[in-house]
């Protein structure tokens, strides 16, 4: 290893990443093998799968780019308050991409200065990624790829993953030591609610209950997944949370900014009951992934998941959604009142 790339790695795990490593530009190319093999596996996700063909061909973009720099921190050390466990997915819980308050956002604006200070051009798109992150990481060899699609290093999956571009040709890799999925194990694909994740290391986006909450599912009268969808308001986690891998890699040893406060206005009453405003202003800021015009998709989401684990408290919360100010809420209660037999 060149003397740049192990400064440049030894200041990541400083700086509190579990992993870094460094790979060519020219590694990525196997990235679209696989998207193709993805989409000859299941056609109807080519739509959904086209924009990702630039995070392999990324010179176009960045003529100037020589190497990804690929680093990992590990969010399983955070506390999950009891209460949103099951309704919004811990990736999300402890989001920092855009949380000035987190100390993985601050330390990853300092580790890009720190390779700027040290001549290097750099780019990192923080919300969705300048490349496909998984498969970067797997290139630098800090981890493997099991058979729910997650990338995992000693800690679990429970791990977020960050690139940036950088105009220098450097490498730093690893040779992973971890164990596969065992054989027999389908732990993840027989736990899918929705069948996204219908065989080993592929799935439908598109029915994943991740996006049917967040980017998707915006007719849930309609969506032929609303049953299947459960208890889930933001994300899902179960394909990960069933995996034996995961066991015992959660160790809540910190609280993560804010959060605790936060929680105790979340609940799926209080989302019904929820100001606009509030919605608008608090939730939108840190749950980003359903913008501001459409924050009634809470709602909508939360009516679904009372439809799904019915309390009687519920009844209450969902007649008063009837006359909620926002058609698409209202629309939901009707069919939730049908759908629970609420009127006899
Ligand atoms: C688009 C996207 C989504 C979409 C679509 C998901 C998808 N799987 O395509 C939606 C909105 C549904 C989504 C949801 C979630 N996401 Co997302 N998402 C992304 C994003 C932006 C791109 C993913 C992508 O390129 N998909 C296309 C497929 C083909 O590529 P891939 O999954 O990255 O990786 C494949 C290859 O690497 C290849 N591969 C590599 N090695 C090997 C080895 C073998 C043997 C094989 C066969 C294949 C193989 O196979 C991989 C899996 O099939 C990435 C960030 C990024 N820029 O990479 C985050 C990312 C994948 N998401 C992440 C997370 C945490 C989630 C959620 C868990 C959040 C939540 N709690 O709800 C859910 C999980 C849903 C799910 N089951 O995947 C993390 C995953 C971390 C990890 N440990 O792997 C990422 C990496 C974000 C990050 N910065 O850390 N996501
Ligand atoms: S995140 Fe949930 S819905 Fe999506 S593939 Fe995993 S288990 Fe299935
Ligand atoms: S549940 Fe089993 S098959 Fe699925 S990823 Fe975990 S170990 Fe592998």
């Amino acid at each position: 290893m060149d003397s740049l790339a192990s400064q440049i790695k030894k200041t990541a795990l400083n700086m509190g990443y579990e992993k870094c490593g460094i790979i060519k530009i020219s590694d990525m190319s196997g990235y679209e093998e696989k998207l193709n093999e993805r989409v000859g596996r299941i056609p109807e996700t080519k739509p959904f799968y086209e924009r990702f063909y630039r995070f392999a061909h990324l010179r176009d973009l960045y003529p100037w780019a020589k190497s990804i720099v690929i680093c990992v921190s590990h969010y399983g050390k955070y506390h999950v308050p009891e209460h949103l466990q099951g309704l919004i997915g811990k990736y999300y819980l402890f989001d920092a991409r855009r949380d000035a308050q987190s100390k993985e956002l601050q330390d990853s604006l300092k580790f890009e200065e720190y390779m700027q200070g040290m001549g290097l051009k750099t780019e990192n798109e923080r919300k969705f990624g300048t490349t496909a992150l998984r498969w970067a990481a797997v290139e630098a060899g800090l981890g493997i790829v099991r058979r729910n699609n997650f990338f995992y290093t000693e800690s679990g999956s429970w791990i977020h993953l960050e690139a940036w571009l950088i105009d220098k040709e450097l490498e730093s890799k690893e040779i992973p030591t971890m164990a596969e999925c065992p054989e027999s194990c389908n732990m993840c694909v027989k736990s899918c609610p929705t069948a996204s994740l219908s065989e080993p290391y592929t799935m439908n986006p598109s029915s994943c209950i991740s996006f049917l909450t967040t980017f998707g599912g915006r007719d849930l009268p309609h969506e032929r997944l609303n049953e299947q969808m459960g208890g889930w308001v933001y994300g899902c986690d179960v394909c990960q949370d069933v995996c034996p891998m995961n066991k015992h890699r959660w160790n809540a040893t910190e609280e993560f900014p804010s959060l605790e406060e936060l929680s105790h206005y979340i609940s799926l009453e209080k989302i019904l009951k929820m100001d606009y405003a509030f919605l608008e202003q608090i939730i939108q800021s840190k749950f980003w992934y359903i913008n501001k015009e459409d924050v009634w998709k809470w709602k909508v989401n939360a009516i679904n998941a009372m439809v799904n684990e019915y309390k009687g408290q519920y009844k209450e919360a969902i007649y008063d959604a009837c006359s909620d100010s926002h058609a698409k809420v209202r629309k939901m209660a009707h069919w939730a009142i049908g759908k629970l037999n609420l009127l006899v």
